[in-house]
């Protein structure tokens, strides 16, 4: 199976993020897609390519092209406003304020396009989300060549950025992104798995109206976890998607054994679909050790979960989404794609 990766990714480097009433250590950091490049070369994953650079078009198939530009112009707009560190929102036009007018002011900007506090922009990180939308498009791309399967190694990851904001650490949707691609490139039905720990709510409300993009997440009850007010089992799609996205809400501290019931189901649902293609949005973060979630996974464990998703007998995207016990990454990345390649 071919990676996919680009060091442009590495650009993005927050030093620190919002959490638990304090400035602590960023999570989502650049070791973490080194400890996976370091693991796919040293199991023998398969050759690691770099991805073609993609035109903004593909982006402004999911994302609007405002939101875009504010990314773009981000860094610009801020030291403008003289400020030289990190960013971080801290006001959003929420119910009774107005989303609807044209804000100048950078901060201001910030709220509009964004979903929570946690996520630190920086200099880099419009290139190196750039380059991760690049890479999940070059794997999209292995498939349409006729690859059985491919690992896109995105970062920043993607399933928590919307339409037009940015949050959880995610700023384009890589996932979204590549399936979209997909359709508009003779793919009549696609799916999306998403195996993070946290519900993919950007992804989901991409799609939410449309039969085209079978949505499958299996997560920790937003009740309990981030991001709190998407993610619940009654979301099932609306309109002609009504349907097409299903949620399995897992209790905390769910082990393997409690969350293969949930992947088998979701498994069915894909062989009742049967889409052209499969993504997997690859969170690893449901492991045992991890230090933001609350899922008991072993290592092992991820090698079942690769074996289960073999089993289902499509093409299929790998993308990396989450994880953040960054020293067994690699691993725990690895085991899922011999665990698939058998
Ligand atoms: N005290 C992904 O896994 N909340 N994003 C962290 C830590 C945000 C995770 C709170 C979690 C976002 C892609
Ligand atoms: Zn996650």
């Amino acid at each position: 199976m071919k990676t996919v990766f680009s060091d442009t990714q590495l650009a993005h480097a927050p030093a620190q993020e919002i959490s638990d009433g304090e400035l602590k250590p960023a999570v989502e950091i650049p070791s973490r897609a080194e400890f996976v490049l370091k693991a796919v070369r040293d199991r023998n994953v398969g050759d690691i390519i770099a991805p073609e650079e993609f035109p903004v078009r593909p982006i402004h198939r999911v994302h609007a092209p405002d939101y875009v530009s504010f990314l773009e112009n981000f860094w610009d707009s801020w030291t403008t406003a003289g400020r030289s560190k990190e960013a971080f929102p801290f006001v959003w036009p929420i119910r009774s304020l107005r989303p609807d007018v044209e804000v100048s002011h950078i901060d201001g900007l910030l709220g509009r396009y964004s979903m929570d506090a946690g996520t630190p922009l920086g200099e880099h990180t419009y290139k190196a989300a750039r380059a991760s939308v690049d890479t999940a498009l070059t794997g999209a791309k292995l498939l349409q060549g006729g690859e059985q399967a491919a690992f896109a190694l995105c970062r920043p990851p993607g399933h928590h950025a919307g339409f037009d904001f940015f949050g959880g650490y995610c700023f384009f949707n890589n996932a979204a992104v590549a399936a979209q691609y997909l359709r508009d490139n003779g793919l009549n039905r696609v799916a999306i798995l998403d195996v993070d720990y946290h519900h993919g709510n950007g992804t989901q409300a991409l799609f939410y109206d449309r039969p085209d993009v079978l949505f499958l997440s299996i997560h920790a009850d937003p009740k309990d976890e981030y991001p709190y007010f998407l993610g619940y089992a009654d979301e099932t799609g609306e309109h002609a998607g009504t349907g097409f996205t299903r949620n399995w809400a897992l209790p905390p501290g769910t082990d393997w054994e409690s969350y293969a019931p949930a992947l088998q189901e979701a498994c069915r649902w894909l062989q009742v679909y049967k889409p052209e293609a499969l993504i997997v949005s690859l969170g690893l973060d449901c492991y045992e050790h991890d230090p933001i979630s609350g899922f008991k996974f072993k290592s092992d464990d991820f090698f079942r979960l690769g074996e289960r998703l073999a089993k289902v007998g499509l093409p299929t995207l790998f993308l990396l989404e989450g994880g953040y016990a960054v020293d067994v990454l690699g691993e725990n990345c690895v085991n899922v794609l011999e665990g698939f390649a058998g």
